[in-house]
């Protein structure tokens, strides 16, 4: 069997999906995700320039040495553009070699190790009492853990809340240009020990808390956070400061027991190596289209589950429904997995391009038992929603300095 043809497409169905397929001479075909918000003609050209070309004609069964190819053989390793390639053209292979055995991705990775995949959902609102609201309506559908997220009075947008506007491309409007937030970590303070006070009382202790920074704090202030909010006992504090320098984490460790999560912006394993060996985090946040696929998503739980560190994958609305199955394959599999980001399956347009049968119930997700992924992509309906240049929002100090988003 040969790779016969590899194509691309960039799609917008409400936002950008960057899917690839892989077309052997045999019929069988694999998909993958390589979307990256906001840089998405990028990975595509590289992609459709650099990559497509020297794998035609391969072995589309020689997994390992296709990503050794693509990783170590270019020289230009690592970087989130040629991360997200490689992640798609791996999902892809492994979604074949599932085809070829007749087996879901899961088997092939040593099998069930759960019956299903215990998810968080994501409770937003413009004030606290808006969130308890949401939250109370995703516990009514079965959820039993969410993730809290208010706006910050006093500030014009907050991450995570997007108020009447659905997405950050509506927040954009016709003028594709990134979207300006302001930061103020006083006024969050102000507000944020609020949420989980208010959280627990009206929505007792049986439900697990989370909360994403979104790296909005210095380390000595996520240490402050930390602290502040350990009566509360939530499951993790997620993204609280950057980790570009690994020794952050060792400040912020020392100071609270509130559990600390991170990993959806990294490319591999090195981003993590020394939070993970080091036990500065609880929870590894890494998806499979940005680390590179399954291949390395399995190395990094592997890594992990040695210093006790679970898997907890991104989850946004950015990741396409293609790294949602790869990530239920892998949570399935994964003897250290902690829990699944949720946003739902995806809106009618994407649901008509993303075939799948994925189930949800009670807070919990049902991988596929088809072979491979178990997902399909129905190229005519990609083609009716044409990618749209868009940008995730710059974050500003009220002094103007610009800060982390
Ligand atoms: C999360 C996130 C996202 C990101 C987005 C950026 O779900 O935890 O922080 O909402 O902001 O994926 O591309
Ligand atoms: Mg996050």
């Amino acid at each position: 069997m040969i790779i016969k043809d590899i194509k691309i497409f960039v799609c917008s169905p409400g936002r950008n999906f960057v899917t690839v397929k892989i077309i052997t001479d045999s019929g069988i075909y694999g998909l993958g995700d390589a979307t990256l918000n906001g840089r998405e003609m990028a990975v595509s050209a590289y992609l459709e320039e650099h990559v497509a070309p020297c794998l035609i004609g391969r072995d589309p069964q020689a997994i390992e040495d296709i990503w050794q190819y693509l990783y170590r053989g270019v020289y230009w390793r690592r970087g989130a553009v040629t991360m997200a390639a490689i992640a798609a053209i791996d999902m892809a292979l492994w979604d074949i070699k599932g085809k070829i055995a007749e087996m879901p991705v899961y088997q092939l990775l040593g099998g069930r190790s759960r019956k299903g995949v215990n998810l968080y959902a994501h409770a937003n609102g413009s004030d606290i009492t808006d969130t308890l609201n949401n939250a109370q309506k995703l516990i009514g559908q079965g959820f039993k853990a969410l993730r809290l997220q208010s706006a910050v009075p006093g500030l014009k947008v907050t991450y995570g809340v997007l108020g009447d506007k659905k997405d950050y491309y509506e927040q954009q409007g016709d003028r594709p240009l990134p979207p300006e937030e302001d930061w103020c970590t006083t006024k969050y303070f102000a507000m944020v020990e609020d949420l989980f006070k208010e959280a627990r009382k009206h929505l007792g202790d049986k439900v697990h808390l989370l909360h994403d920074v979104h790296s909005r704090l210095t380390p000595v202030e996520s240490a402050r956070l930390g602290k502040l909010l350990e009566p509360y006992n939530l499951l993790f504090l997620e993204d609280a400061s950057i980790a570009e320098n690994q020794d952050n984490y060792k400040l912020i460790r020392q100071h609270t027991t509130t559990p600390l999560a991170i990993g959806e912006t990294y490319n591999t394993i090195w981003d993590c190596k020394d939070l993970i060996q080091n036990q500065l985090i609880d929870y590894i946040r890494t998806a499979a289209t940005h680390a590179g696929g399954i291949t390395p998503m399995r190395r990094i739980a592997d890594f992990a589950n040695m210093f006790n560190v679970r898997t907890a994958p991104h989850g946004a609305p950015d990741l396409s429904p293609i790294c949602f199955s790869a990530h239920l394959h892998l949570n399935t599999w994964a003897p250290n997995f902690g829990i699944q980001e949720y946003v739902g399956l995806g809106n009618e347009q994407m649901q008509q391009i993303f075939l799948q049968d994925i189930r949800v119930e009670e807070g919990m997700a049902y991988v596929s038992e088809q072979p491979g992924l178990g997902i399909d992509f129905n190229e005519e309906a990609a083609q009716q929603y044409p990618y749209k240049r868009s940008y995730l929002p710059v974050s500003r100090l009220e002094d103007g300095t610009l800060w982390h988003w």
